[in-house]
């Protein structure tokens, strides 16, 4: 089947947070649907939702009550049907969230299960435990332990998220039976594919004790196991090849090794991977240990993956990430130049890119100012951890201010007036007072907006097969540049970088075809924060 999805640029829609057409401050399927045009007028050819699922919430919709109905909160499946048309009439298809790691525990499955109802038993990993003692000394991705005790069935259960989130078992056929059936219900409603949630982690190995010492205790027996490939493999054979569409996997501490076998043509699993690795340019192994963004490690970590991995995803920021130009770009004087650098970044790289909403404004981290303004039930856990581990308020709000996920949650900013025309009445997370200046309608208006700039760049995209499916070839890469070619035949074009605030040299340049700065003639040199397409 042909691959398109390599040749188009896809945006993220957190529908919390998007649109809200009835006033009640929390996005909705109509309000995606009254965006349609602005989406069509960036270029970008899918759209990604994250969950719009029933679900109560605790973790935004990555807690799933029915797999096959909409939240009220959203609309109804009718409104989902005509999100799905009127995408599909204006060339954009759709791609939903498939989250099938875990389940709500107000899931009708888990509620069954727990009072050991057939065939719902087995669904869901429940243990004994030692004593008092819980079954094994796993951390959860949120915090403390991944058991819980349930008093009505009285044992433990096991949630790799949060308490709300129990893991389904996938020792048990028919949980993958139904995951299939779910997965044909949006196909056959016309969906074009799934981004899957913390896929690589659905099949757990064993239940020892984890080694003590990383991050993630007992990630070591969940971690792309064999099982995880077969159950793919699996998914795949069964449901996914009788549709035109693809998949991309959520691939959470993943090697490119790993990657490579789990988008293996041969194999048959994923279409696509997100990796984290570039990630980690401004932290210690997790977000929050920040240390200094330096460029070049966010510049290794690409050209490492761009070198190991046939294609990739690109992509900068999601739901879980704090805003990029908050963490790798700059404020003040180069705050736009440095949006508009790392869009560069995002449309010339080998792979699929990723825009997620508001990215396209230079949305910047939040301007919240204590813990009772974030609604992130993460933030809330690991900030209960923190405490527990001694560090003070200060610090540890220092901590939620750079790395919460609320800093890339907060409401679009359509416009500059009160509500910043995502909402007429109170919005569910505050929204950030810069919308003022940062918003659609006044980027709309100026033709050196990041957002008009953005839409240059798609446009310069979806016509350049040098940029959709050249080869990677790594020119320059040093504390401040990082500067490569993207070839099909003869048609070369030459990309460099500078996300520093220093101006430096450039050994070779060609005719500018793009530039962040307006430059329409190189000198050889690369002003701060600028960012160019040459042709070569
Ligand atoms: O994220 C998985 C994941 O790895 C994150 O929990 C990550 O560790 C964290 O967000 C970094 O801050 C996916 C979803 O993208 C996330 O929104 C969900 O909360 C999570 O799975 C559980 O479904
Ligand atoms: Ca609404």
């Amino acid at each position: 089947m042909e691959k398109w999805w390599r040749d188009e640029v896809i945006y993220q829609i957190y529908p919390m947070s998007f649109c809200d057409t009835n006033g009640d401050g929390v996005g909705d399927i109509p309000g995606i649907i009254s965006k349609l045009d602005y989406l069509k007028s960036l270029g970008v050819g899918v759209l990604w939702l994250s969950p719009v699922y029933r679900s109560p919430n605790e973790d935004n919709g990555y807690d799933i009550s029915d797999y096959l109905d909409i939240d009220p909160r959203y609309g109804t499946l009718a409104d989902m049907d005509r999100l799905i048309a009127e995408a599909k009439a204006r060339g954009i298809r759709i791609i939903m969230d498939l989250v099938v790691n875990h389940t709500s525990s107000e899931h009708e499955w888990f509620q069954k299960s727990r009072e050991r109802i057939e065939p719902y038993t087995d669904y869901y990993i429940w243990r004994k435990g030692k004593g008092k003692r819980k079954p094994n000394n796993w951390s959860g991705f949120f915090g403390g332990s991944v058991w819980e005790y349930d008093d009505l069935r009285q044992e433990y259960y096991l949630h790799l998220f949060a308490k709300g989130q129990p893991d389904l078992n996938y020792y048990n056929p028919v949980v993958i039976a139904e995951v299939k059936k779910l997965m044909r219900f949006w196909l056959d409603r016309g969906v074009s594919g799934f981004r899957c949630d913390v896929i690589n982690i659905l099949y757990k190995d064993s239940l020892k004790n984890g080694r003590p010492l990383p991050a993630l205790c007992g990630a070591e027996h969940y971690l792309s196991t064999d099982g995880t490939h077969r159950i793919l493999q699996e998914l795949r054979r069964d449901v996914l090849s009788q549709y035109d569409c693809f998949t991309v996997g959520e691939c959470v501490l993943i090697t490119p090794k790993v990657a490579k076998d789990l988008t293996h043509e041969n194999r048959g699993e994923l279409d696509m991977v997100f990796s984290f690795e570039h990630m980690d340019a401004d932290n210690i192994l997790i977000k929050w240990f920040h240390r200094r963004f330096r460029p070049k490690r966010l510049y290794k970590a690409f050209a490492k993956w761009q070198k190991e991995l046939e294609w990739n995803t690109i992509y900068l920021e999601n739901h879980d990430q704090p805003r990029s130009v908050s963490r790798f770009g700059a404020s003040g004087e180069y705050y736009d130049r440095s949006c508009k650098a790392l869009a560069v970044l995002l449309m010339t790289l080998r792979g699929t890119p990723f825009v997620f909403q508001g990215e396209e404004l230079g949305m910047t981290n939040f301007d919240f100012t204590s813990m009772d303004q974030i609604m992130d039930v993460e933030s809330h856990n690991v900030d209960k951890v923190l405490k527990k581990m001694g560090f003070s308020a200060k610090v540890r709000w220092r901590k939620m201010r750079y790395a919460s996920r609320d800093n890339a949650r907060t409401p679009m900013q359509w416009n500059g007036r009160d509500g910043a025309g995502f909402t007429s009445g109170t919005p569910w997370l505050g929204i950030n007072s810069n919308h003022v200046t940062i918003n659609a309608e006044d980027e709309d208006k100026n033709p050196d907006s990041v957002l008009n700039f953005y839409r240059r760049l798609t446009a310069f995209r979806n016509e350049s097969e040098a940029l959709k499916s050249g080869s990677f070839r790594c020119t320059i890469m040093n504390n401040r540049v990082f500067a490569f070619e993207r070839r099909v035949k003869d048609d070369a074009l030459g990309i460099a970088v500078n996300l520093s605030p220093k101006t430096v040299n450039l050994p070779s340049v060609g005719k500018v075809l793009l530039s962040n700065t307006g430059r329409e003639v190189m000198d050889c040199q690369l002003q701060p924060y600028e960012a160019v397409i040459m042709q070569r």
